[in-house]
C-alpha cells in the first residue's frame, strides 16, 4: 500500500501540442456531463498551465477536444478559473492590441487585434452558469482560448509570410528535438 496518506493528487503535466500540429485544428465539442473524469481533466490542465507558466490553456492544446478552458490571472497563481462551453459577446470593440503569445506557438510574440472588453458566459466545473466582464489582458486571453476551441490559432491573424516563417522555424525545432530525443 502507498504510505502517503495525503489526499493531494500527484501533478499531471500533459503534453501541449505545437503548431503546425493538425490536431490543433479540430473543433471542440460542447460538454454535457460533469463526471469525475472531467474533474481530473480540469485538474490536469491546471497542473499543465501552471507548469508551463501560461495565463490560460484550452483543452484543444492538450488533445482533448471538448469545450474547456482554464485560466489564472492572480499574482500568486492560486485563483484558478474554469470555463466550460465558454461564449463571449463584445462589450467594447476598440482595439486591444497587445503582444500575444501561445504555448502552442512557443517563442513567438505578435500584435493581434482583439476586442478591448468582452462579456464571457460559461459553466463552472460543476455545471453552474456564470458571467464575467473582462478587459485588458484577460479579455485578450478569453478570445485567444475560445479561438483554440474552434481550431483557430494566433498565427491565423498574421500575414501568410509571417505564418510560414513561424511554421518553418517550429518544424525545424521539432525535427531537432526528435533527433536529440
Ligand atoms: O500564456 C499565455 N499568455 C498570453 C499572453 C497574451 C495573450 C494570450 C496569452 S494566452 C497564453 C497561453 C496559451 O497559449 N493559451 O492558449
Ligand atoms: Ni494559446
Amino acid at each position: 500500500m502507498n504510505k502517503d496518506t495525503s489526499l493531494e493528487k500527484i501533478m499531471t503535466v500533459l503534453t501541449v501540442l505545437e503548431y503546425p500540429d493538425k490536431r490543433l485544428r479540430k473543433v471542440a465539442e460542447p460538454i454535457t456531463e460533469f463526471t469525475d473524469a472531467l474533474q481530473t481533466q480540469i485538474d490536469d490542465m491546471l497542473d499543465t498551465m501552471y507548469d508551463e507558466n501560461g495565463l490560460g490553456l484550452a483543452a484543444t492544446q492538450v488533445d482533448y477536444h471538448h469545450r474547456l478552458v482554464v485560466m489564472d490571472f492572480s499574482e500568486e497563481h492560486d485563483k484558478p478559473l474554469v470555463f466550460i462551453n465558454p461564449e463571449f459577446e463584445v462589450l467594447d470593440d476598440e482595439a486591444n492590441e497587445c503582444q500575444e503569445g501561445c504555448l502552442s506557438v512557443p517563442g513567438f510574440y505578435e500584435h493581434i487585434y482583439r476586442a478591448a472588453k468582452v462579456k464571457v458566459k460559461a459553466l463552472d466545473r460543476h455545471g453552474k452558469p456564470f458571467e464575467l466582464d473582462v478587459d485588458q489582458l484577460m479579455a485578450v486571453c478569453v478570445q485567444h482560448e475560445i479561438d483554440h476551441l474552434d481550431g483557430k490559432l494566433m498565427v491565423d491573424y498574421l500575414s501568410p509570410l509571417k505564418r510560414n516563417r513561424i511554421k518553418t522555424k517550429l518544424e525545424k525545432a521539432h525535427k531537432l528535438a526528435l533527433k536529440e530525443g
